[in-house]
């Protein structure tokens, strides 16, 4: 039996789904009953972050391990295809997502509202999170995939374009990641494939849905 904690809103759980769906694996979502940082929780994951995934009693924290960890138990369809260099290739777009892309979008986020926004670190803070836009997409070696075919890369880029079309793009005039050439002819190819268009809806819904709770609606 197999269990993920978190809710779809996160970027993170949203990766993990996503790899499960083009897995066509089975893989309930929920959050937790007493919340991410009640003491349950905390012994499934001690820095009371989501996601976390249950799996025959054992609990499989960060979203990067869980996807390797479906990839280990259910390698066909992978998600880490070609040689070790299209591997890297993979690996690597989705870890510069998590270390470089996320922290810098982080410093925007906490200027969505305009009552408590200050307009240096916005422009500060956009070329910096521009330029490691343009630098993701100088990974990305052709399409059509991110990776070339469709990979974890795929799983952590979709949810985290996703998010910022919704968030600081539209709030703060950031830059859109599909702008940018390879981004957009990826994006291209995520908009015709069933699997990740449909996614795409629905983790949009999740993310407006949680965008509207913050502001109170
Ligand atoms: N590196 C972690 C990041 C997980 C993460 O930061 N999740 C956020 C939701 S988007 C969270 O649980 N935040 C709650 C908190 O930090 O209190 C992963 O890849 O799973």
């Amino acid at each position: 039996m197999m269990k993920l904690y978190g809710s779809l809103a996160s970027p993170y759980v949203a990766r993990v789904v996503l790899a499960a769906r083009y897995k066509k694996l089975e893989l309930p979502v929920e959050m937790p009953a007493g919340g991410i940082k009640s003491p349950e929780y905390l012994a499934k994951n001690p820095f009371g972050k989501m996601p976390t995934l249950e799996h025959d009693g054992r609990c499989v924290i960060e979203s990067q391990v869980i996807c390797e960890y479906l990839e280990d138990l259910y390698p066909n369809p992978t998600l880490l295809p070609g040689d070790a260099g299209g591997r890297a290739d993979a690996r690597t777009i989705s870890r510069v997502t998590d270390l470089y892309v996320y922290p810098e979008s982080r410093a925007l986020f906490q200027h969505m509202n305009p009552a408590s926004r200050d307009a240096a670190a916005v422009e500060s803070g956009k070329a910096a999170y521009a330029g490691v836009l343009g630098k993701l997409d100088g990974l990305m070696p052709g399409g059509p995939w991110a990776a070339g075919e469709f990979s974890i890369a795929d799983c952590s880029l979709v949810p985290m374009v996703v998010l910022m079309q919704r968030s600081i793009v539209p709030a703060l005039d950031a830059t859109d990641p599909v702008a940018l050439p390879a981004l957009g002819r990826w994006w291209t190819q995520v908009m015709a494939d069933p699997t990740t268009s449909v996614f795409v809806g629905e983790y949009g819904a999740a993310v407006d849905a949680f965008l509207a709770r913050l502001r109170g609606g």
